[in-house]
């Protein structure tokens, strides 16, 4: 047996470097770079690896400005991809690592694949404590690394080179199983990266992931069919499975062919173009009126790829119907039993055509004509009040959060991206947002994690660097706040994409949901402390976004009114790299809720009449929820 001599820094790269996934006929490169920021930890290992290695083995590095924002990145690309392609994220010990737990949770609330490698303290301890180490007092082996445990689908600590030859094939296992996949962590004592050893040569060769696409079993195809003949009113729910299965053309045609409506998650909208007749909107707490209408009397709902999160069953009431029964086609066996589905554990694609198929063969020919024009009265009645919210109304200068999405989705048109995560921003733009491709929105909203939405600009745009195509990110003044440095490195890189920031004066979605659950405006906007009342109650905080952007490298453009935020957008087109502009919003102007509900837990006890009313309110609202579909 042939032997290589590499140490374990380099023998990840080579490794990483020769894994390729297979999926309908199609095979490709999986992990296609790294991205890392170095330190005493990773620098003379994974770092001195990446630099001897990379370009021979075409595994190039890139330089983020933050740990969290490259895992982010590179869960924002995986998505973009369709899961079929990642990125590795390594990091030095201490802080460098744990800043990537954030960004390991989000890629795992999602399913999405990175593969993450943090480097941890001495396996031999010698200079123990060495600097950034956690010495727990009573266990020893404990490392700040544990924390990625529970936020990672698969966790390994290599203390022994040999280790990594177990390690490595598993890791990749679940990176591209698409029920498993999630954030991968391989942790890596600083001194093992830089240890070497004789690696079989076998370990290195070209290896195929198949992804998988489980086909439905026999009976469970049996008991939908005899679901979804007996249904008067069913709903299909879209989630990101259907996404990511790429079953879209497989929902289109199930759809429409069956007269069944589709609601949409924030994970799976796109997966039925906007102007499609089935397509109903949203369902939830963020949802429209069509969807939540008729997903509160359906009788059958058949979840395609979803999680069912908090926000598309608005906490448990969005589906009201007491014979409410569930469908679960999923390819990960938990979510298909959620909420005592008949379960179909399959990959969406496969069970969506099988379905298809059965019913056919069963002469089944759909919902009926009263169901149909039902649906058809809803859509058409939802798009009008879209419309509406996204025409510009009033002062130029007082521009609201619904009229800018209207103007830049109107700007970019349907097939461009839109990226999101977190605040206002993407309630509003799963209600108005005008997808017309499964590519066109990609809002995170498992984890809703502030922070995501720039780096996850450059992500979509590395999976497609085609220039033609747009990639436009809408984000909070709080989130860019909390993290935006990434535009340093679009700067860097050369990425061209369109920021456009809505500066609202701070957390405006947190300050009305404080609001309604009776609590006066407190601590949720960027104003200065009022030293008479030590409250943040003084004047707005003034902040110059453009000239901020503009120092890291961007284009800036300052837009206040619908002409200057078309025309900015126009530029941005033609710019040769990142532009950001920036949209003065006025706060007050909110989409309100339409027929739904979110479980936020209000005081029990208060002496302010206002929190006590909501409490009531509340307590009424919980009475609702679906605790018999469990
Ligand atoms: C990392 C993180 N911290 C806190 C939150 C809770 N949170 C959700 S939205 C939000 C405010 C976002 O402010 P901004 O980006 O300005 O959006 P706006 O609400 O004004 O639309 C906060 C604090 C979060 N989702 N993520
Ligand atoms: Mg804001």
């Amino acid at each position: 047996m042939g032997t290589v001599r590499l140490t374990v820094g380099q023998a990840i790269v080579r490794f990483m470097a020769r894994q390729f996934v297979e999926r309908d006929g199609r095979e490709q490169r999986f992990i296609a770079g790294v991205w890392g920021i170095f330190g005493h930890g990773n620098v003379a290992g994974l770092g001195q690896a990446l630099e001897e290695l990379g370009d021979a083995e075409e595994m190039p590095y890139y330089r983020p400005q933050n740990e969290q924002a490259q895992v982010h990145l590179a869960a924002a690309f995986a998505r973009q991809q369709n899961r079929l392609q990642a990125f590795a994220c390594i990091s030095s010990v201490g802080p460098g690592a744990t800043n990537m737990i954030t960004g390991a949770a989000g890629a795992t609330v999602n399913r999405i694949p990175v593969l993450l490698f943090p480097s941890d303290y001495f396996a031999n301890r010698a200079p123990d404590p060495v600097l950034q180490q956690i010495e727990h007092p009573i266990e020893r082996d404990a490392s700040a690394n544990d924390a990625f445990r529970p936020v990672s689908r698969f966790f390994d600590r290599i203390s022994r080179p040999e280790q990594l030859l177990a390690s490595l094939p598993e890791a990749f296992r679940v990176l591209t199983d698409p029920a498993e996949t999630g954030a991968v962590t391989i942790s890596l004592p600083e001194d093992v990266q830089a240890e070497a050893f004789d690696w079989p040569e076998r370990f290195f060769e070209r290896r195929v992931w198949r992804v998988r696409r489980p086909v439905p079993e026999a009976s469970d195809l049996a008991d939908a069919v005899r679901l979804i003949m007996a249904a008067r009113a069913p709903v299909i729910v879209a989630g990101g499975g259907a996404i990511y299965a790429e079953a879209t053309d497989a929902l289109a045609s199930f759809a429409g062919r069956f007269g069944i409506p589709v609601v949409e998650t924030q994970a799976g909208k796109g997966a039925l173009a906007w102007d499609h007749p089935m397509n109903a909107g949203p369902a939830g707490t963020n949802g429209g009126l069509a969807a939540n209408r008729l997903a509160r009397e359906a009788d059958l709902v058949i979840c395609v790829g979803t999680r069912l999160g908090d926000f598309v069953t608005a906490s448990r009431t969005t589906f009201q119907s007491p014979e409410a029964t569930l469908i679960g086609i999923n390819v990960g066996p938990m979510d298909a039993h959620k909420q005592r589905a008949v379960a179909m554990v399959a990959d969406a694609r496969e069970a969506l055509c099988a379905l298809e198929a059965a019913l056919g063969t069963a002469g089944y020919d759909g919902t009926d004509a009263a169901y149909r024009a039902r649906i058809a009265a809803l859509k058409a009645e939802w798009d009008d009040v879209v419309t509406r919210l996204r025409t510009v109304d009033g002062a130029p200068g007082d521009l609201g959060q619904a009229e800018i999405i209207g103007l830049v989705n109107d700007a970019v048109g349907g097939h461009a991206t839109v990226i999101c995560a977190a605040g206002s921003l993407p309630g509003d733009l799963l209600r108005l947002w005008r997808a017309e491709d499964p590519g066109a929105y990609h809002v995170e909203y498992g984890y809703s994690c502030m922070g995501y939405e720039i780096a996850a600009g450059l992500g979509v745009r590395l999976a497609d660097p085609d220039p033609a195509h747009e990639v436009v990110v809408m984000v909070g003044d709080g989130s860019y706040l909390m993290m935006n440095s990434e535009i340093v490195t679009a700067v860097a890189e050369g990425l061209k994409l369109t920021v456009v920031v809505l500066d609202n004066h701070g957390f405006q979605c947190i300050l009305a949901l404080q609001r309604s659950v009776g609590v006066p405006d407190f601590g949720n906007e960027l104003r200065f402390r009022d030293r008479g009342r030590n409250r943040l109650t003084g004047p707005y905080v003034p902040i110059d976004f453009r000239r901020h952007a503009e120092a890291m490298g961007a284009l800036a453009i300052q837009a206040n009114t619908p002409a200057e935020l078309r025309d900015a957008i126009a530029t941005a087109r033609t710019a040769d790299r990142i532009t950001v502009i920036v949209v003065p919003t006025e706060p007050e102007k909110r989409l309100s809720g339409f027929e739904s509900w979110w479980d936020v837990p209000v005081a029990a006890a208060s002496g302010q009449a206002s929190v006590r009313g909501a409490r009531d309110a509340y307590e009424q609202k919980r009475s609702l929820q679906r605790t018999d579909l469990q």
